[in-house]
C-alpha cells in the first residue's frame, strides 16, 4: 500500500515543542528547500514537507532524486539568530539526529550523507536565506530501486529490511532528535553534540579525496576539528576543509 504523508499522524507523534508544530504539506513542488525559502514568513520550526519533489537539490549544486511518495524530503525553518558561522554545523547535528531516529546501523559520511554500510540513506542540505536558516533532509524510506547511476551508492530502509515504514512516523522521530540536540546545540555549541558526531563518523581513517575550487586536497582523514571541519593529513601537513567548500570521496570506494 502506498500512502500519502500526513501532518495530523506526523504530529501525532512529536514530542518536543517546536519543530513540526506547524507542517506545511504540498503533495508536490519542485524542492521543500525552495518552498521554506519562498515561505520563510512562516513561525521558526515550521516544517515544509512533500510527496514528491521535482527538482530535489543537493550541495554544490547537485541534485537528490526521489521516488514519488517513497521517501521523506522535508525542510525545517530556522529563525533563531544563527551566527554565518554556525550554519555548516546544523547540517552535522541533523545528520546525528536522523541516525538516532533511523537506527540500523547507521553511520555518517562526513559531513551529511547518512549510510548504512557504503550506501547513502539520507542527505541534508542547509541553506541561509536572509536572517533564516533551511535544513532539508532527504531519505530514502520505502525506495525499491534507485536509477542505475545511483544504485550502488544508494539504498532505502525498504532495500535494507524488506520491510515498508511508516513515513509519518520517521519525520517525527527526526524532527524530535532534531529538536532536542538543537537545544543542546543553542545552549552549548558544537561541543556538545561532538562525541557523538565523531563515533558516527566512517570517513575518520580512510585515504580521501576533497575537491575544493577544482584542486584536489589528498591525504588520511585524521580528526574533526571543533567547528565541524575534516582534518586530512597531507604530504603539506594537516588541511582543515569546512563542509560548505568541499566534496570528499574515498581514495578507493564511496567511503
Ligand atoms: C545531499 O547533497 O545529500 C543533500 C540532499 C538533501 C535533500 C533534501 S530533500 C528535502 C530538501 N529539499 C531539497 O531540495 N533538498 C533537501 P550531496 O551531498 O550534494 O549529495 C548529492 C548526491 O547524492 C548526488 O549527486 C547523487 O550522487 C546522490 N544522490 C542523489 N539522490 C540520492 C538518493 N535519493 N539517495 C542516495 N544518494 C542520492
Amino acid at each position: 500500500m502506498i500512502r500519502i504523508l500526513k501532518k495530523k499522524r506526523i504530529k501525532k507523534n512529536l514530542s518536543e515543542s517546536v519543530f513540526g508544530r506547524n507542517i506545511e504539506y504540498m503533495p508536490v513542488c519542485d524542492s521543500t528547500n525552495e518552498l521554506a525559502k519562498r515561505k520563510s514568513d512562516m513561525p521558526h520550526g515550521t516544517v515544509f514537507i512533500a510527496d514528491e519533489q521535482t527538482k530535489g537539490k543537493g550541495r554544490l549544486g547537485r541534485s537528490w532524486e526521489s521516488e514519488k511518495k517513497s521517501g521523506i524530503c522535508m525542510s525545517v525553518l530556522i529563525k533563531d539568530d544563527i551566527p554565518l558561522s554556525d550554519v555548516a554545523q546544523l547540517t552535522l547535528i541533523a545528520g546525528v539526529a536522523v541516525c538516532r531516529a533511523l537506527g540500523y546501523d547507521t553511520k555518517i559520511k562526513w559531513p551529511n550523507d547518512v549510510v548504512i554500510g557504503s550506501r547513502k540513506v539520507s542527505g541534508i542540505l542547509t541553506e541561509r536565506s536572509g536572517d533564516a536558516v533551511i535544513c532539508g533532509i532527504g531519505i530514502n524510506v520505502n525506495t525499491k530501486e534507485f536509477p542505475p547511476e545511483l544504485r550502488e551508492r544508494a539504498t532505502s530502509l525498504f532495500i535494507e529490511s524488506g520491510e515498508k515504514h511508516d513515513r509519518d512516523y520517521i519525520c517525527a522521530l527526526v524532527l524530535n532528535e532534531f529538536e532536542l540536540l538543537y537545544n543542546q546545540f543553542k545552549e552549548g555549541g558544537f561541543a556538545e553534540i561532538y562525541g557523538e558526531y565523531f563515533d558516527l563518523c566512517v570517513t575518520l581513517g580512510n585515504d580521501v579525496v576533497a575537491i575544493r575550487d577544482g584542486a584536489e586536497i589528498t591525504g588520511f582523514a585524521c580528526g574533526i576539528s571543533p567547528e565541524g571541519g575534516l582534518i586530512i593529513d597531507t604530504e603539506e601537513g594537516e588541511i582543515t576543509v569546512s563542509s560548505g567548500e568541499v566534496s570528499v570521496r574515498g581514495m578507493y570506494g564511496y567511503i
